[in-house]
């Protein structure tokens, strides 16, 4: 879609008044949730409101929403402004840009129904292991009990760090929403590789992430015989490859699975390792692929750990089910880029999103849109602006549609 040169200046504008926060030498940023490097993201975008004339209010979880404050039939286009560790400027950054432009459109253009963009806290499950705590909480997918207790990467628990904020862990449940929207970059190759301009998210994959400890005995690494070890590290090696061998097993249903945290101690190199904690991310539409993964998971951990002599520890940090988007949203936003001549197609998700909360709230729905050779979580991540005004062009078309 063609667009008018305001719209992609405007779209860069507010590219660039995010761009340095978080920036590390290596050329990616580290945003991660509930820190100052977000804080800083949230006070951009609220000053960003505040130039379009909006004001802006933060709930008790620190979530920031910009526009109309309509306790009823209100229209929400949400996102995220945090990032995984040394990650890209588009992940959840598109959606709230695109957001801004939408309420742009509909000041400039005196949309009849009440829009807001919701910023909402700690997204990625990079600094706790748990996502969508902000989102999360507000709508009740996530109570005090599930994260109060969950730790940061620096050794900070949830709960402390809301009550040095003024958070609380019970905050009053969103409400008075006609729907949710939001727009991502797809994170995945098929928009690009199928040359399509934006997604209708179907479904979008469930994730569950755990942690499983193994102790050996950390010993002298050269004086102790192969044939007398305890490792860890040489029994987390032959689970992470079991782990591999069981998600390429159930592929077929859509379901993965990836160890993307490996700590070892005491992580040096005479010394064979004692301890290794492992980081395990599964993700899947298939309830019963995805019970049945979880199991082989646990039960190889079993097998090895017996046969080597390893002790096992596993800690289950956050499930949540496979989502599906309104029928009724896709089919609006499938018109909607119908009549702008925006090419789309239904696709899933297999990675997670706040919009995976508001299901049982309201009306809810994504738009796609592409990046580069489907990189995320990646500091090479990618979308041109013009894909940005595309996905928002398509949900300021689907609000007019729905203001009839
Ligand atoms: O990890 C995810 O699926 C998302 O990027 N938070
Ligand atoms: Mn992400
Ligand atoms: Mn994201």
């Amino acid at each position: 879609m063609e667009h008018p040169f305001a719209d992609i200046q405007y779209c860069e504008t507010l590219f660039n008044r995010f761009y340095d926060v978080g920036g590390l030498t290596s050329g990616g940023v580290t945003r991660l949730g509930y820190t100052q490097t977000e804080d800083q993201m949230h006070e951009i975008f609220a000053h960003l409101g505040g130039e379009l004339g909006f004001e802006n209010r933060q709930d008790e979880v620190g979530n920031t929403f910009v526009g109309s404050m309509a306790r009823e039939g209100c229209y929400l286009i949400g996102s995220h402004l945090d990032s995984v560790i040394d990650g890209g400027r588009y992940d959840g950054v598109a959606g709230i840009i695109a957001g801004l432009m939408v309420l742009r459109w509909a000041k400039e253009e005196g949309l009849p129904i009440p829009v807001r963009v919701g910023a909402f806290r700690c997204e990625e499950s990079s600094n706790f292991g748990c996502c969508t705590i902000g989102s999360g909480l507000v709508t009740k997918e996530l109570h005090r009990q599930r994260v109060a207790g969950l730790v940061s990467r620096d050794g900070e628990t949830l709960e402390s760090i809301f009550a040095s904020r003024g958070y609380s862990l019970d905050p009053p449940r969103i409400s008075g929403l006609s729907g949710y929207l939001e727009l991502h970059i797809e994170q995945g190759k098929v928009l690009e590789e199928s040359g399509t301009s934006v997604g209708i998210v179907q479904t979008i994959a469930g994730p569950r992430r755990f942690k499983i400890y193994l102790r050996g005995l950390a010993e002298h690494s050269g004086a102790t015989p192969m044939a007398l070890r305890s490792d860890a590290m040489c029994a987390a090696a032959e689970l992470i490859l079991e782990i591999e061998r069981l998600g390429n097993k159930e592929a077929a249903y859509q379901t993965v699975a990836t160890v993307g945290v490996v700590n070892s101690l005491p992580n040096v190199m005479n010394v064979i390792p004692g301890e290794v904690e492992l980081g395990i991310d599964v993700r899947g539409i298939d309830l019963t692929s995805l019970d049945r993964i979880e199991l082989e998971i646990k039960d190889a951990a079993r097998r090895i750990c017996a046969r080597r002599n390893i002790e096992y520890l596993e800690e289950k940090l956050s499930e949540f089910p496979p989502v599906n988007m309104s029928g009724d949203v896709q089919m609006g936003l499938e018109r909607a880029a119908q009549r702008l001549g925006v090419s789309s197609r239904r696709m899933m998700s297999g990675a997670g999103h706040d919009a995976m909360a508001f299901p049982t709230l309201c009306e809810t729905g994504m738009v796609f849109i592409p990046c580069l050779k489907g990189i995320s979580h990646n500091r090479a991540e990618f979308a041109s602006l013009s894909s940005i005004c595309d996905g928002a062009r398509v949900i300021y078309e689907y609000l007019k549609g729905a203001a009839v």
